[in-house]
């Protein structure tokens, strides 16, 4: 026993520890150390001691355990520190690529309005083009027509007398009864509705003198000269005017 704790304590110092040695009954002993644990058996015959030494090893790793649950968020982060201010050379390729932008921006509208102008439409000083087409019909019909080709019949240049001048001289419309989108939608004659929604009283519009003088009867608008309207019967047919917003 004696020897036993001896060789024992030995290979303790020899680890630098003696805290995991232990002695048994049956006369061995053993001492753990980093994990494995080393065995000692002494025969019971003191001449013929002998001891044998096991070192047990620790067991293959088991099967990875399932996932935990997801836990709460953190907290939130301090506030990071400013960035490096944009660099002198960055600051003038940005700058190219926003002029680039700009003579692109001018080269497509140009585009469309050469597009449009070969198609028939002007390019007013709203930027909205206009087209006046000479077919002869309804106010309902026309209203359709130009809603077909992605226009409204014209109303937001209508509401402006400059804009209307502008585009009754330079179309030739002169004294033609042509369609605009205004209408009377309650027959009262005292409120107009312009087929984009906008409401005008009575007189906040440019009427032709003692117009309109038929309420109830009377209600669409027409071109009745450079800037003002008459108010005519819709299932009248004359020409009308399509408007295309800016695109
Ligand atoms: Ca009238």
């Amino acid at each position: 026993m004696f020897q036993c704790f001896v060789l024992l304590l030995s290979i303790g110092i020899l680890f630098r520890t003696h805290k995991g040695v232990h002695v048994d009954a049956d006369g061995s002993c053993s001492v753990a150390h980093e994990g494995e644990i080393t065995t000692v058996t002494f025969m019971r015959n003191p001449l013929t001691t002998q001891h044998t030494s096991t070192r047990h090893r620790p067991g293959k790793q088991g099967p990875i355990g399932p996932k935990g649950d997801i836990g709460p968020p953190g907290e939130k982060g301090d506030r990071g520190s400013p960035g490096p201010a944009i660099s002198l050379q960055s600051s003038q390729i940005l700058r190219r690529y926003e002029a680039r932008i700009s003579e692109l921006e001018d080269t497509i509208s140009n585009l469309k309005t050469s597009l449009f102008e070969s198609l028939g439409y002007y390019k007013a000083r709203n930027d909205h083009y206009y087209k006046w087409f000479h077919e002869l019909v309804d106010f309902n019909t026309a209203k359709d027509r130009c809603e077909r080709v992605g226009d409204q019949l014209a109303s937001v240049g209508m509401r402006d007398p400059q804009i209307k001048r502008e585009v009754y001289d330079a179309l030739g419309i002169s004294t033609t009864y042509t369609w605009v989108g205004l209408r009377d939608i309650h027959r009262r004659g005292t409120t107009w509705t312009w087929v984009d929604g906008v409401t005008s009283s009575k007189n906040e519009i440019v009427w032709t003198v003692n117009q309109p003088d038929n309420p109830g009867v009377e209600n669409c608008a027409h071109f009745h000269g450079a800037i003002t309207f008459n108010d005519y019967p819709c299932s009248r047919t004359i020409k009308y005017l399509c408007e295309k917003l800016p695109v």
